[in-house]
């Protein structure tokens, strides 16, 4: 029988990914987006898998939708990737933010329970909730300190999912995630910022590229790698929380450096904190500026997750590694920006 998946957040970076990744499964593929004036399904569209999936109408804000589409589409699988996801704006915007990340996935639980209990669950968590970390590396085990609205939101999802599966014995499963990139990740993550503008200073379009705290260490994958591991985790016969890292730090300065090589800038560094600078050796330009503007209340400043519990009970494991992961995604966007392309 084929099976049917609810995406939420289909038109997001992982959704996309993960839509591509159960359509080569043969999975019948439904994916939920919001409605805005303007239809965004670029990410889908670069996979070239907009026609193969379903679209319906959804918003993580309102119960009726949420318990009509369910009843609707009667999915085996829902995917909940549907998030205000960028931690910057959740300083800005708490109380939206906790609405769809916190009351949301809520939502998703209470219609599904109603329904019966019968579908399984995914929840996007995230390594935002270990924050100012209390161990190195993180682990299904490491208490959780968040650090923003939007880490305390996802960390309330997380015990909801935690909370439903054991009360009322659903298929409920945390996926607990460090963060992954790719060359469609949203332009306002550090990664992507970085790449494109890098490439926009390399084809004349931007003088230089401002960016916050250049100290901050995260352990960063490639989503191609991570939906694989998603899907594993929902498959298994007991739900259960699972990391999924590559066990590797790199600095944002590190990304900084490493970006620029495909590029054809070779970054010497000026300076420290706020005052930082990064010139191209070659041409003597300041290409790289340090931004208060991009600093954050409260930062976190390293994430390193260990997914040896995905490794041995999934067989996960992240095949890309970090250089593979900037070039390829230097490489995309100096193709973007001289091809003149719009980002996405
Ligand atoms: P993303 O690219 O920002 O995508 C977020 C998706 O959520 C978009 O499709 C967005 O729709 C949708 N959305 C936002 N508000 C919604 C609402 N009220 N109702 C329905 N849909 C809504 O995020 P991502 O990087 O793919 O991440 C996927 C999930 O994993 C998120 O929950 C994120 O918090 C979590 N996560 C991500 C990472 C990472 O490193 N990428 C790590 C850990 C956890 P629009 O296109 O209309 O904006
Ligand atoms: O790329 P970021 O905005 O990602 P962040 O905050 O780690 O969150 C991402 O990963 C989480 C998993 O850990 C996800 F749950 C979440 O949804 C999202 O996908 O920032 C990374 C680091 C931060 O320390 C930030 O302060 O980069 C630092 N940074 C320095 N300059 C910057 C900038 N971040 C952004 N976005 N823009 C800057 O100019």
């Amino acid at each position: 029988m084929v099976k049917c998946a609810l995406i939420t957040g289909i038109s997001g970076q992982d959704g996309a990914y993960l839509a591509r990744f159960l359509l080569e499964k043969g999975y019948r593929v439904v994916g939920g987006t919001r409605r805005t004036s303007t239809r965004n399904l670029r990410r889908l569209e670069t996979l070239g898998i907009a026609a193969d999936v379903q679209l319906v109408d959804f918003d993580l804000f309102e119960l009726t939708n949420i318990a009509r589409v369910l009843d609707r589409i009667c999915p085996d699988e829902v995917y909940n990737l549907a998030a205000q996801s960028f931690v910057a704006i959740s300083f800005e915007q708490p109380l939206y933010t906790a609405e769809i990340d916190a009351l949301g996935p809520l939502r998703l639980l209470e219609a599904l329970r109603g329904l019966g209990g019968r579908t399984r669950f995914y929840q996007a968590s995230t390594s935002e909730m270990f924050g100012k970390v209390q161990a190195v590396p993180q682990d299904e085990r490491t208490p959780f300190y968040p650090r923003s609205p939007y880490g305390f939101a996802k960390l309330y999802a997380h015990w909801a999912t935690v909370n439903y599966r054991e009360s009322y014995g659903m298929h409920a499963t945390s996926g607990i995630l460090f963060n992954h990139e790719s060359p469609l990740r949203g332009i306002e993550f550090v990664t992507r910022k970085i790449t494109y503008e890098l490439a926009e200073v390399k084809h004349g379009r931007r003088e230089v590229v401002r960016l916050g705290n250049l100290e901050a260490r995260r352990d960063w994958g490639f989503a191609g790698d991570y939906v694989e591991g998603i899907w594993r985790m929902v498959q298994e016969d007991v739900a259960d929380d699972y990391v999924l890292a590559t066990g590797t730090a790199h600095s944002v300065r590190a990304f900084v450096e490493c970006a620029a090589v495909p590029l054809g800038f070779d970054i010497v560094w000026q300076g420290e904190g706020a005052g930082a600078s990064g010139t191209d050796r070659q041409s003597g330009r300041r290409i790289v500026e340090v931004d208060p503007a991009f600093f954050r209340p409260a930062e976190v400043d390293l994430l390193i997750g260990s997914s040896a519990k995905a490794r041995d009970r999934l067989g996960w494991i992240p095949r890309t590694g970090f250089a593979e992961l900037v070039a390829m995604m230097a490489e995309a966007d100096d193709r973007r920006v001289r091809n003149g392309e719009a980002p996405i």
